[in-house]
């Protein structure tokens, strides 16, 4: 079914993914399509971990530094951490071999808030990204790129990269021509413009990436679906969270701080994310619009039930029944849901101006409300940063939610000081656990740590918690914020040292 490119004069440039991977030379830089396991190339990195291990056999070292969206899948990174093939690694990532050559010092890794990954690079804070390899559902007539299941950084590549080089996944649904917005202005100051999105559903640019024929250097076709992973179905504890969540929003709601459509609502990833879109769904809202970077399967139910009237986001991330249900009835989703470029899905300005209710998932908070999400004993990383910071930056709202223990209760997720900090307490208005919420709006910092340890700590480190700060508070130093800075990070280095906080 070659009508998927429309375009003849590409004709000659299908080849195999063998041949395409010879052209992505040995330490470039290389800009993938791919977010949160979603419109990831399929075939060539593939290719181009077989051609490392044999040019490694032969004695050459050969590595190239890989920039996407966010995660992908073990097709890309998962085969490319495998021979060790990556120099350096950006932005969010989640591949178990890729975290593992991170954390065990093999891999260069830099975490960035991911609206920002495609202007700077744009700006040449990165240097050179020579190659560009994207996945699309199609070609049009005039050459241009008719993205697949995400968007991400995709534009952005295709616009600095001297080779384009294109997988064409017949296993998409070709329906998902049509759902892509691609804004066309200059993201680079100093010519940025207002971008015009005032509400959720508003188009500002094309369906398609524009891509000038003369670059494209390879077309591969392939015939495969998006790797995803189901979710597990809601524990308790997620149950819980999503009770409290909504409780704050009926809250809000009668004290005239939220509408009773909400405003547009972000979710992170995850098992808690979903779990709390679960509980949305479940609740009495109708027609809620959401201005978030991952749609997953959650969000489709939401779509479905109407609770949702319509979703923009620059990627899905859908287990293998949710995509089925999206390819099966594409048309009907077709109008209701929009996949921008992250600059734009993540984009600050527009976070500010549509006022979003951002929902993120996290490692663990500290006492006075400073988040990490990405560092275990805040020395190993976890998966990044993603939009998180974007969204808990710029909303209306910014909400953090987790259980309050984790690994069977040998972890508190309340700790008296974050081991590394993602979320400043500026930017972290409410916490949630499954014992509660803590609302820290207008709370000094001596208020927010009773209210953080009251509400959200599990009983098991409760006590300990509120004797922490209480000696904090007389130990004579500045009171504040009121901390014992040697004992600080006494319970990560206890849980290091004996396996347990
Ligand atoms: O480990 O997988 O070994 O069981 O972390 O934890 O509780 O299942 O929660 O799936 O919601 O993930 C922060 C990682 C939470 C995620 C994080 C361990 C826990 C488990 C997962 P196992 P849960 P979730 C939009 C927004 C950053 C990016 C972001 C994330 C695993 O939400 O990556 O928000 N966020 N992007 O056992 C040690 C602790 C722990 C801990 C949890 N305190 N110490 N381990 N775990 N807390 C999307 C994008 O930007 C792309």
């Amino acid at each position: 079914t070659a009508s998927r490119i429309r375009c003849a004069d590409l004709n000659d440039r299908i080849m195999s993914a063998k041949e395409a991977a010879a052209l992505i030379p040995n330490g470039v830089n290389v800009g993938m399509s791919g977010f949160t396991g979603a419109g990831y190339p399929k075939a060539i990195p593939q290719a181009l971990a077989d051609h490392i291990r044999e040019q490694r056999e032969q004695g050459t070292e050969y590595k190239i530094g890989v920039f996407t969206g966010a995660s992908t899948a073990p097709e890309l990174d998962g085969v490319l951490s495998e021979v060790n093939g990556m120099s350096f690694r950006i932005p969010y990532q989640s591949d178990p071999i890729g975290r593992k050559n991170i954390n065990e010092g093999r891999m260069d890794y830099m975490d960035v808030h991911l609206s920002h990954l495609g202007p700077d690079v744009a700006a040449g804070f990165y240097g050179k990204i020579s190659v560009a390899v994207i996945e699309v559902v199609g070609i049009t007539e005039e050459g241009h790129l008719i993205p697949s299941s995400s968007v991400g950084n995709n534009k952005t590549w295709v616009d600095v990269a001297d080779k384009v080089i294109i997988e064409v996944n017949h296993g998409q649904p070709a329906g998902l021509e049509g759902m892509h917005d691609i804004y066309q202005e200059d993201f680079l100051p100093p010519h940025r413009k207002p971008i015009p999105v005032l509400k959720p559903e508003d188009r500002v640019g094309t369906p398609y990436i524009k891509c000038p024929k003369e670059k494209i250097a390879a077309i591969v076709e392939t015939n495969s679906t998006d790797r995803n992973s189901s979710f597990s179905e809601p524990d308790e504890a997620s149950k819980q969270i999503a009770q409290n969540i909504l409780q704050f929003f009926d809250d809000e709601i009668k004290a005239g701080r939220l509408p009773k459509e909400l405003l547009p609502i972000q979710s992170g990833v995850g098992n808690i994310a979903n779990a709390v879109l679960a509980g949305l769904n479940d609740g009495p809202y109708k027609n809620l619009t959401s201005y978030t970077e991952v749609l997953q399967d959650g969000m489709l139910e939401m779509l479905k039930s109407g609770t949702l009237k319509m979703a923009s986001c620059t990627s899905f991330s859908l287990s293998p029944e949710a995509n089925q249900e999206l390819a099966e009835n594409i048309e009907e989703y077709k109008d209701r849901i929009m996949l921008r470029q992250q600059e734009v899905s993540n984009h600050p300005e527009v976070i500010r101006r549509l006022g979003i209710i951002a929902m993120n998932g996290m490692i663990e908070a500290d006492i006075y409300g400073n988040v990490n999400s990405t560092h275990v004993m805040g020395t190993r990383v976890m998966n990044g940063i993603g939009g998180s910071g974007d969204f808990a930056r710029n909303g209306y709202l910014s909400i953090f939610m987790t259980p309050s223990l984790a690994k069977g209760g040998a972890i508190s997720t309340i700790v008296p000081m974050v081991s590394h900090v993602d979320h400043t307490e500026h930017d972290v208005q409410v916490i949630v656990t499954e014992q509660g919420l803590a609302d820290l709006r207008g709370l000094c910092p001596r208020k927010r740590a009773l209210e953080v340890i009251n509400k959200c700590a599990h009983p098991d480190y409760r006590d300990r918690l509120l004797d922490y700060f209480e000696r904090a508070t007389k130990n004579g130093r500045g009171q504040h914020t009121p901390h014992n800075l040697a004992e600080a990070l006494s319970w990560h280095e206890n849980f290091e040292e004996t396996g347990k906080m």
